[in-house]
């Protein structure tokens, strides 16, 4: 079951358990949820203000390839070159043809647009085609139905169009994210007919020129750096998107790492505004905001989708924003969220560590990976989001209103080292059964919870346990990238990216994945690795490190 299904299983629990909360929060916090319902109108409007510009550009196929199946490829299949002039698209009867796979050279997110013509007879009647859109060639070559898979169907790029007339132009209504389409032939008569013109429209709002790296850069460095770039633009549209081709929707942990790696490159920071104020505008009744929001067709949370996590790192984002920004009005307006999250999440420690068994209603993100106790990374978390939400509070003056911060932090952290601190073996343990996971180190780590040294100790541990739970998704990875830098493993750091974001590069990608496991293609939290998304926001943040961190990535 993955964490999406287990999510809505919670739903219906979760009403009834929220309803039985609220007097304790309103206790806690009585003037927080007021301030909100008076608030929320103004931050749309901000939101509304703050809607950038798309920029458009247009682009034809470049190329007519075929699929080859090939055990050695990424899930089993790549793209060859077909030989055949582009051109012969254009000139030569489709009727003939049937069927045809184009390669854009890049990844697209935008509209597809075509134009078809008779060849001298007129058409007497419709003609039918599929189109299949693609970010990746194994997508092309795996039947779709029946379908296996565990969310919509319909994220998955396949249309049916009949033409009833002849010349025809038609864009398609969706958007689409893709570098490959296959236009098959479903129905025809005896007239002949071609493609006169095909178009894709790409649209971003990533347009500024990004800082060229420094030339002596790693050559492998250098392609991590673009394809970061590329996933990063491709997933700004009119707010950080997960993934162009799914969920295309503004999630809190993809906003924070997209806006850390945004910050480093295209520095749309009107683009983090709006997404800042969105998700706060569209918190619930309590002020607790929903993991996700939806932009369409007007603003809409995706309501009782709340994570923990999520909603933690939502003032790491703020304060990461204010540094890079100095945008002070939009600090101090947000600030009463972030008050808010943390107040939330105290309610739920016992003896200063965070209480699994009282999580009804939510889940927690971490990465994809189902095996991993997220008891002591949770407990990581929301220590490193107190930490960091504390700074927020001194850069804008406003220890005052927090002052208890510094002293439950103390808490935590001591109640951690007590609770999931193994001192003997020099290593962090989750859950029961003591797991020893990646991810558990990685967060006691950035909670300053271990001191470099002992957290150097506990990564050198798990890197080289073969049995230790590792990470699943580049979300995961970038965390563990962060942990490797906070305690001086440069090098480490240095290699895992170019190991890991550089493994999807060898296996031909032209953007980063939301799911990649080294050992296993195939691998997909949905239960059908077609529908994962091949260009995904949380995967971006090379660009990030690499720009940030010059002297380790650069040379
Ligand atoms: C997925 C999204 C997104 C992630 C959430 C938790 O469906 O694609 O990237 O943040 O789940």
């Amino acid at each position: 079951m993955t964490a999406l299904h287990k999510l809505t299983c919670k739903v219906a629990l979760s009403l009834l358990l929220c309803a039985s909360l609220t007097p304790q929060l309103q206790a806690q916090d009585a003037s927080t949820p007021i301030a909100f319902a008076t608030q929320r109108e103004a931050w749309l409007q901000k939101a509304a203000a703050n809607m950038p510009q798309l920029s458009e550009t247009h682009h034809a196929p470049q190329q007519i390839v075929r699929s080859v199946q090939d055990p050695q490829a990424f899930q089993g299949w790549r793209m060859e070159a077909s030989g055949e002039p582009i051109d012969s698209l254009y000139t030569q009867s489709f009727k003939a043809r049937k069927t045809v796979i184009l390669d854009f050279g890049e990844h697209l997110t935008g509209y597809f647009t075509f134009r078809v013509n008779h060849m001298g007879l007129p058409a007497d009647a419709p003609i039918r085609f599929r189109f299949t859109f693609a970010e990746m060639p194994a997508e092309l070559n795996t039947p779709f139905d029946p379908y296996p898979g565990g969310l919509s169907r319909a994220w998955l790029q396949d249309e049916i169009v009949s033409l009833m007339r002849l010349p025809e132009t038609l864009t398609l209504s969706r958007r689409l994210a893709c570098r490959y389409v296959k236009i098959e032939l479903l129905a025809q008569s005896y007239f002949d007919f071609t493609f006169e013109k095909i178009d894709f429209k790409a649209v971003t709002s990533a347009t500024q020129r990004v800082e060229p790296l420094d030339p002596s850069t790693d050559p492998r460095i250098a392609r991590i750096n673009d394809v970061g770039l590329t996933t990063l633009k491709e997933c700004m549209q009119t707010v950080y998107e997960d993934g162009p081709k799914r969920d295309q929707r503004l999630w809190i942990g993809d906003l924070y790492l997209e806006s850390l790696a945004n910050t480093y490159s295209y520095q749309n920071h009107q683009l983090t505004r709006r997404c800042l104020y969105l998700l706060a505008a569209l918190a619930d009744e309590e002020g607790w905001l929903h993991a996700t929001v939806y932009e369409y067709p007007t603003p809409l949370p995706q309501t009782h989708q709340h994570c923990m996590d999520y909603s933690l790192l939502y003032g790491v984002a703020l304060n990461e924003y204010y540094k890079a920004t100095g945008d002070r009005e939009t600090a101090e307006d947000l600030w009463p969220v972030v008050v808010r999250q943390i107040g939330f999440a105290r309610t739920y420690l016992k003896d200063d560590i965070y209480d699994m068994q009282k999580q009804p209603s939510w889940w927690l993100v971490f990465d994809w990976k189902d095996q991993l106790d997220r008891h002591a990374s949770m407990q990581g978390l929301m220590t490193f989001a107190l930490d960091q939400s504390y700074e927020l509070a001194r850069l804008l003056g406003r220890e005052k209103e927090v002052s208890e911060w510094p002293n439950a932090l103390k808490a935590m952290r001591k109640a951690s080292r007590k609770c999931f601190y193994d001192a003997r073996n020099g290593v962090v343990r989750s859950g029961a059964e003591g797991q020893i996971s990646h991810l558990s180190q990685v967060w006691m780590i950035l909670s300053k919870t271990l001191t470099p040294k002992e957290g150097q100790r506990a990564l050198e541990l798990v890197l080289s346990d073969s049995t230790a739970c590792y990470p699943g998704s580049p979300y995961a990875y970038h965390y563990l990238i962060e942990a490797l830098i906070e305690c001086g493993m440069d090098d480490q750091a240095r290699e895992l990216l170019i190991s890991y974001w550089g493994g999807m590069v060898e296996n031909g990608a032209d953007t980063f994945w939301e799911v990649y496991d080294p050992k296993d293609d195939f691998k997909s939290p949905y239960n059908f690795f077609p529908i994962n998304s091949y260009c995904h926001a949380w995967s971006c943040t090379p660009v990030y490190f690499i720009h940030k961190y010059k002297s380790i990535f650069q040379r």
